[in-house]
């Protein structure tokens, strides 16, 4: 391990006896929900992680040190001071040489867990090819990072202001596996279902795990999407849905957001146009994913959850 990369002792000492860990991004928090609500949601996603038998190692940067596995009080306090950086993988290392501190998008995320052995990896919606990505070339280096390391990323599908289509077809074009949980679709974040098919779908975790621990064992040397639906009780309206994802697409092209700045952008849009209920909605499916992530890690570590 390098030594620019400090893993907490419960976490290395998990990882040492081949039990379960789930990593955690720290974008989501830091950019993807409203001040406040970011790190009470990562608090209840470690508590999920921590039920179903596994331990929970959020990442970030912290003074200029890369960290698997924050304790509480560095979280809130990455969430707490103002203008933090979104780390990608293009800007990681400029913020680690000056010392700075910031979160971790889901492409650092793989990166930083795959160099720290950490199998199994939570999130809420990942990036993709953007819509209108034939003009822009906007598509996130979190496929570029599923496409380079062998971490399975348990998400809720690709955040639906994306294009899903595209997206599932790069994914196709990069061999990274997307293994559907009870699900034949890959899932539009805040809905069950975005129209496009899965690779393969399971109905239990342990086929799941099985399929999971093939790939790993193959050494295709990718990673794995786990695609798991938001609870349906937990789904929002398809006409709401709708009319607010068009609103916020609007919104940003008439402001003309670029770059980093569009999927926060358009997840506040979201927020607003929904009344919050997006936010409700997000929080719901990190939660669920943070609970399945922790059940595929203990089924790949072969039922051996963490002491
Ligand atoms: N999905 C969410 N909320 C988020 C993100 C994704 O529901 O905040 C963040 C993740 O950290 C993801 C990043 O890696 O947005 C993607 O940003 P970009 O499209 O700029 O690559
Ligand atoms: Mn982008």
């Amino acid at each position: 391990m390098n030594a620019r990369v400090v893993v907490a002792p419960r976490v290395a000492r998990t990882l040492a006896s081949h039990d379960a860990v789930v990593a955690l991004e720290t974008t989501v928090v830091t950019h993807g929900l409203p001040i406040g609500e970011g790190v009470r949601v990562a608090l209840e996603m470690e508590a999920a992680i921590e039920r179903s038998g596994a331990i929970p190692a959020s990442i970030g940067v912290l003074d200029g040190a890369v960290r698997v596995g924050l304790p509480n009080a560095e979280l809130q306090r990455l969430a707490a001071s103002s203008a933090v950086e979104k780390l990608n993988l293009g800007n990681l290392a400029a913020a680690v040489a000056a010392g700075r501190s910031g979160s971790t998008t889901v492409a650092a995320t793989i990166f930083i867990a795959a160099r720290a052995g950490i199998e199994v990896f939570a999130t809420g919606g990942i990036g993709g090819v953007h819509r209108g990505a034939s003009a822009s070339d906007d598509v996130s280096a979190d496929l570029t990072a599923l496409s380079r390391w062998p971490v399975a990323v348990v998400c809720a599908g690709a955040k639906a202001v994306l294009d899903l289509p595209r997206t599932i077809e790069r994914l196709e074009t990069l061999g990274v596996p997307v293994l559907g949980l009870r699900t034949d679709r890959f899932p539009a974040f805040y809905r069950r279902e975005g129209g496009a098919c899965v690779d393969a779908r399971f109905d239990d975790i342990a086929a799941l795990a099985a399929a999971v621990r093939a790939h790993f064992s193959l050494e295709l040397g990718t990673g794995v999407v786990v695609a798991n639906p938001v609870p349906a009780e937990h789904e929002m309206p398809a006409t709401l849905y709708e009319q607010a994802l068009e609103g916020a697409l609007a919104d940003a092209a008439a402001r003309g957001v670029a770059g980093r700045d569009v999927t926060p952008f358009l997840l506040e849009r979201m927020r607003e146009r929904t009344g919050g209920l997006s936010v409700a909605v997000n929080r719901a499916l990190l939660i669920h994913n943070a609970r399945v992530a922790a059940e595929l890690a203990v089924a790949l570590a072969g039922g051996h959850g963490a002491r």
